[in-house]
């Protein structure tokens, strides 16, 4: 774009944007308030995303290309308008204009509501898979829940994590269209009935509660293409707004009733992250977007082909993320039967060859199970099926592969009266894949053991990968642009080309505009810091950060110990100089896990007493900043030093948040755990920092009942002296933290926090001794973003295209 042509599109801009203001506010442009910008600019956005949208859709149906449908129960989207400006490669034009009409830009970013529809990474994933899909113009759309309220608001106070609810829908959301056109009605409950018509056995579900699926849908813009595709969420309402009968009784109550208990099923977003919680509620959220999402999906296809579904699984491919849509199996099997017509082997074909299946955990406490009563109560027909795949299932294992009694009951879909949802899955699909490397071998040798030795050729891996556009092209534009002048821009499509930057590995002037980057970034961090908790910090100390949903698995409780530990060699050597180090927490705790929130409280105190006491100088400050979110998050990984990524060997299936902190330069501290290991392996030895057990050696010491954590403390003098200090008053009389001392001591450690105790302060010595060559700290932290390519969502995408959905 010339001179005068960038001054025609400003010019352009801003009257357009002046009306719109004036259109949405129904007042003059001055007298508008900051919201009224705000809704103006996103209107401006959406019109440009809508005739990209309609043009996408079209191509899609001339060019047939097989589709790939994301099922989720979590989508956490993050804020999306900065997003779209930059994907229109607009921001220029949009800033300037804006500028020039003497208001101010980021103000009015800020008014956008950041959608909390998801817990952490597994929502996040998926946010980053849709992105990628669409800047590699791929047919990808993602199916979800439309969730009245997201994940609670996180406010901190005496230390204490305390719920708000989240209202994001509260002033409109101008990035969703509303389809009444293509709502479909879903069933719960009703009897299943039998009849002989014309000799044959029929059967008739009646007396069931119809609920209305109503979807939204959001788009997905590609990055500088004109791709667009579509999330889209359903949202449950009555099918008729009151219930006339009880209404014309008189019974007014019991008419709302009928309408607040349909709507209640997409109220809310359940709070739990890498936990199962076996509500009733629940299980009506997975069948519900599953069957409203399938339905539409079917009669689509029908549409574009002649009414035909043989070609089905060839043409669509049915995505289950983690095992909350594992009802797709079923319910495209009653489908496909009931209201196809299909026989059960066709349908059987049709659906096992059209579904793929990722596990994103192997905790224990995550895996579902329903209960056959509740199931049975609930989806009557959908349990029969259930029943009968498990049924032909056994068969095929006792009389096809021979398997005795115990080993086909290690592997049925109905375990003890409940259903094992991952069974279940895995039976249906024909592709299974965990996240990283190895977690998938856990997957392979642990988890799926006998179902990896009679379907080998199922079993996939697809370590995971974050979208370098949100979290480096976006969130640290100084970083973007000292490399676009470097090496050019072809690597925000392709992030392997970030390894042309090692060759600034010893230039100084590179070395300065680098360090001066994360400098700035820094800054900015401990401004939003100062703004939100009562500490200033010092933004040439080293940043050590920690943000994740807290968990005892993933060990905010070691690093807090190691903070107390360190806070303790400071007061005993009062000569003792360190690198002053600023050790940054954040996350949510689900608001059920009393343990995580204790582990919350514990920080807090512990930053109350680091922070207060002036004879440690300054030298280590503690912060744990409220609310963690995908918009906290893009501040905070472009100010990062230190990743912590210290998870119990073998419990983390992958983490994304490694991967963000790596392309922004952070150097991770971290267990070979999940995705730490090919990091690793990317960045070599020297550029990471590793510690602690192995996941054999904590899957060894488990299959022997634990280790004894009390003989570590027995031998441990600084050990015992934190372990004391979580008894004894050091928080002040009133606060003890009795819970976390006796799971540490007398229920000997599960996660091994004492264990690698150790182990982990002397990373933590060894990286303050790093920090202190800045020409090798610098070469650390580039290598870090260098290597990152393996890290990008597009990388993963490509993955799943060639090796499990078959559409490369
Ligand atoms: C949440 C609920 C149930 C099952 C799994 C999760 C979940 O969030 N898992 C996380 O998925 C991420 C994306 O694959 C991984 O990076 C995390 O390690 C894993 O805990």
């Amino acid at each position: 774009m010339n001179k005068s042509e960038r001054f025609e599109a400003i010019e352009t801009f801003k009257n357009a944007y002046i009306q719109k203001i004036e259109e949405v506010s129904g007042e003059c442009f001055s007298e508008a308030s900051l919201f009224n910008q705000y809704e103006a600019l996103a209107e401006i956005i959406m019109e440009k995303n809508g005739s990209l949208w309609a043009k996408t859709s079209k191509q899609y149906d001339e060019i047939p290309h097989k589709r790939v449908y994301l099922f989720s129960i979590e989508f956490l989207i993050g804020r999306l308008l900065k997003a779209f400006i930059n994907s229109l490669e607009i921001e220029d034009i949009v800033k300037t204009a804006i500028s020039e009409l003497g208001l101010d830009y980021e103000t009015i970013l800020n008014k956008e509501a950041d959608p909390g529809l998801g817990n952490g990474g597994l929502g996040r994933l998926m946010a980053c898979f849709l992105e990628s899909s669409a800047t590699l113009g791929l047919p990808f759309h993602g199916n979800g829940i439309h969730y009245q309220h997201g994940l609670f608001e996180q406010k901190i106070i005496n230390g204490e994590q305390v719920e708000v609810a989240d209202n994001w829908l509260r002033h409109g959301y101008p990035f969703e269209i509303r389809k009444p056109n293509e709502s479909v009605i879903v069933k719960f409950y009703g009897d299943i009935h039998y009849d002989k018509i014309d000799g044959v056995l029929t059967f008739f579900y009646e007396n069931y509660e119809p609920i209305l699926a109503v979807p939204y849908d959001i788009p997905i813009k590609g990055y500088h293409n004109k791709t667009v595709n579509s999330l889209r969420l359903w949202s449950a309402e009555p099918v008729e707004d009151f219930d006339l009968p009880s209404f014309n009784q008189g019974q007014f109550m019991d008419a709302v009733r009928h309408k607040s208990e349909a709507e209640a099923i997409t109220q809310i977003l359940y709070p739990n992250d890498n936990k199962f919680d076996g509500k009733l509620l629940r299980l009506k959220q997975e069948y519900f977007f599953v069957s409203a999402g399938l339905q539409r999906i079917i009669t689509r296809y029908k549409r574009y082909n002649n009414k035909c579904l043989d070609e089905f699984s060839n043409k669509i491919c049915i995505h289950i993320n983690d095992t909350h849509p594992a009802l797709c199996g079923p319910e495209m099997m009653r489908i496909l039967m009931d209201d196809e017509g299909l026989s059960w082997m066709d349908a059987w074909r049709i659906t096992v060859n059209s579904l793929t299946f990722t596990n994103h955990t192997v905790l224990p406490e995550a895996l579902e199970k329903w209960p056959v009563d509740m199931l049975k109560l609930l989806l009557p027909r959908i349990y029969m099926i259930i029943e009968e795949i498990n049924r032909q299932f056994l068969d095929k294992l006792r009389i096809k592969y021979g398997l005795n009694e115990s080993e086909i009951a290690a592997l049925a879909i109905i375990q003890d009266e409940q259903i094992n949802m991952a069974n279940l899955a895995v039976v249906c699909s024909h592709s299974v894949n965990g996240v990283a490397a190895l977690h998938s071998k856990i997957l392979r040798e642990e988890t799926f053991r006998g179902y990896y030795q009679i379907f080998p050729e199922r079993f996939n891996s697809v370590t995971n990968g974050v979208t370098p556009r949100r979290f480096l092209i976006n969130s640290n534009t100084g970083l973007r642009d000292l490399i676009d002048a470097s090496i050019g821009t072809e690597w925000q499509s392709d992030l392997f080309a970030l390894e042309e930057l090692m060759k600034y590995a010893e230039d100084a002037s590179f070395m300065e505009k680098y360090d001066q980057i994360k400098l700035t970034n820094k800054i900015h961090l401990a401004d939003y810091i100062k703004k939100h908790n009562p500490v200033t910090v010092n933004p040439n100390s080293i940043f050590d950060i920690q943000v994740k949903r807290i968990h005892e698995y993933k060990r905010q409780l070691l690093n807090a110990l190691h903070i107390l530990d360190l806070y303790n060699h400071l007061k005993e050597n009062p000569q003792m100089e360190i690198v002053p180090h600023t050790f940054i927490f954040a996350g949510k705790a689900a608001p059920g896990y009393y343990f995580a929130k204790e582990i919350i409280r514990l920080i807090n105190a512990i930053a109350d007493l680091v922070n207060n006491d002036a004879s440690i100088k300054d030298q280590i400050k503690v912060v744990f900043l409220a609310n963690f979110n995908v918009t906290l998050g893009e501040i905070i990984y472009p100010a990062a030093n230190i990743s912590e990524q210290i998870s119990t060997a073998g419990k983390e299936a992958s983490g994304t948040g490694n991967m963000k902190f790596m392309m922004n330069g952070a150097i991770t501290l971290g267990t070979m755990d999940g995705a730490n290991i090919e990091i690793h392996e990317a960045v070599g030895d020297e550029n990471i920092v590793t510690f602690g057990l192995s996941s054999d050696e904590v899957a060894s010491f488990e299959k022997s009942g634990g280790y004894r954590s009390f003989e570590v403390f027995e031998n441990n003098a600084r050990i015992q002296k934190i372990m004391q200090q979580l008894i004894d008053g050091t928080f002040g009389n009133f606060s003890h933290f009795q819970s976390i001392y006796d799971s540490l001591l007398l229920y000997n450690d599960s996660y091994f926090v004492l264990k690698d105790f150790d182990s982990y302060a002397n990373a933590q010595r060894h990286i303050n001794d790093l920090y202190q060559c800045p020409d090798q700290w610098f070469r650390m932290s580039l290598s870090n973003v260098a290597y990152s390519g393996l890290f990008s969502s597009d990388r993963a995408i490509l993955d799943y295209q060639k090796n499990i959905w078959k559409t490369l």
